[in-house]
């Protein structure tokens, strides 16, 4: 580090403001209590507070802000979904982000790229039309396109494919960006803890206070809080909180892995998934190739990475471009992926009164940080879902209402 940049860190003559001021103490009894410092939490906490005047509320969190799929994911956003109800969700959240950054007042680094879905065979071309025809409808910029444009938009991309899975067309989404993950849910959270909630760190809750079919309160390491309203919002976590509510949802855990290489050039300037390869890859604005995979194959709690991983990725990541040979992948990680049957989240309401539930968001979530924060706001201020999640309640189990994402959630899984 320059040493100038070092003394600049210790002096006490620029001190640099902490983000958010954490309490001492957790008071006896909030509004809302709202579990998991991840974007999610941390949106809702922030929208409670701007949309609804509701600021007594502690965002409880085990490990640091956005230390979960926030600060783990790859930052994709778009909206180029499958069903009209997932369609109208993500572009409403698409629409919260483009001015995000101006409204929390921190760069989050929204960059518009532009987003291609490879089709390798017929049947992902039949998708890759149904999407666009739905997108169309519903007033999102999504287009079937022939290998030709590919080529133009990526000269690098070898449309054979090594002669394996010729690249035979793509969906082109226009809106489709990345951003800055921890910077998502550091200017949620300075935002919210202005207006007057309270964020802890290293607070974990570890039991639900449940008296008749009513929450009551939660039990944290560091004490009980009094509530009537909790939200739920942990992600990979949520069998875990689900269980001391005492019901249960489908969600089955898997862990989810990505890496980055060496910083580039820049030379990629879209984002570019191959469902039939299971690989995707974008370069951040530092010149990385951040790239992924499908989910492992297991259900398993844990984040750790495995060598397999890199080397699944890499070979296919290099019939897409072979001059990337030689490139060294510097780090590897993984999160805990929550996964549904349909692909699709589970928001609103649950068999106890009083406690909401954001999840359910496996490989998708982080795009839906801001529309996730409004709608469960929403729908916990007015103890009512909120419109456009209705396609999304948990009851859509039982009664057989699945909206079905899976063609559209992701890479292949
Ligand atoms: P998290 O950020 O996981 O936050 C939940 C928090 O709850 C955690 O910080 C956890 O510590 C805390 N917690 C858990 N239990 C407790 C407890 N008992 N008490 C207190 N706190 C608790 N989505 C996209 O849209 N685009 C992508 O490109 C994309 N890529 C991905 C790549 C990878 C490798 C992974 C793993 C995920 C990816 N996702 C992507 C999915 C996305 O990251 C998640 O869906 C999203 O970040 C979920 O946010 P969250 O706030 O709900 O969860
Ligand atoms: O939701 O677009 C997405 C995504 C890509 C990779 C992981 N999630």
């Amino acid at each position: 580090m320059p040493l100038n940049l070092l003394k600049f860190a210790l002096s006490k003559r620029h001190p640099e403001p902490p983000f958010f001021r954490q309490p001492d103490y957790l008071n006896p009894s909030y509004e809302v209590v709202i579990i998991g410092g991840g974007g999610h939490g941390l949106a809702t906490a922030y929208y409670l507070a701007k949309d609804h005047g509701i600021t007594n509320v502690a965002v409880l969190e085990r490990g640091y802000l956005g230390g979960g799929n926030t600060g783990r994911n790859t930052t994709i956003i778009r909206s180029n979904y499958l069903t009209p109800e997932g369609v109208a969700f993500y572009d409403a959240g698409v629409k919260l982000w483009e001015n995000l950054s101006q409204e929390l007042d921190l760069n989050l680094f929204y960059s518009t790229r532009g987003h291609f879905t490879l089709a390798h065979t017929e049947s992902a071309m039949r998708t890759m039309r149904w999407r666009a025809e739905i997108n169309k409808k519903m007033g999102v910029e999504s287009e079937v396109v022939g290998p030709e444009t590919v080529k133009a938009a990526i000269p690098q991309i070898d449309l054979s494919c090594g002669g394996r899975a010729p690249i035979l067309g793509a969906l082109y989404h226009k809106p489709g960006s990345i951003a800055r993950h921890d910077a998502v849910a550091w200017g949620y959270g300075r935002a919210a803890n202005r207006m007057g909630v309270h964020i802890f760190q290293s607070t974990e809750v570890t039991g639900l206070e449940i008296r008749q079919g009513r929450i009551h309160g939660v039990h944290t390491r560091r004490g009980m809080i009094r509530t009537s309203k909790v939200l739920s919002a942990v992600a990979g976590f949520t069998p875990r909180i689900t269980q001391m509510a005492g019901f249960r949802t489908p969600i089955v855990v898997h862990p989810l892995q990505a890496c980055v290489t060496e910083p580039l050039k820049p030379w990629l300037n879209t984002i570019v998934v191959s469902g039939s390869l299971h690989v995707y890859v974008s370069q951040s604005s530092r010149g990385e190739l951040v790239m992924g995979a499908s989910l492992d194959p297991y259900e398993v709690h844990s984040t750790r990475s495995t060598f397999d991983f890199v080397e699944g990725l890499a070979s296919h990541i290099l019939d897409l471009f072979p001059f990337l040979a030689g490139i060294k992948v510097v780090r590897q990680w993984a999160g805990m992926a929550d996964m549904t049957p349909d692909f699709a989240p589970i928001m609103g309401l649950t068999p106890v009164k009083g406690l909401y539930l954001d999840a359910g968001w496996g490989t998708w979530g982080f795009k839906a940080t801001p529309i996730a924060g409004k709608t469960m706001a929403a729908t916990i201020a007015n103890d009512k879902p909120h419109a456009l999640i209705h396609a999304f309640r948990l009851e859509r189990f039982r009664d057989f209402e699945l909206t079905g994402e899976k063609g559209a959630a992701a890479v292949g899984h």
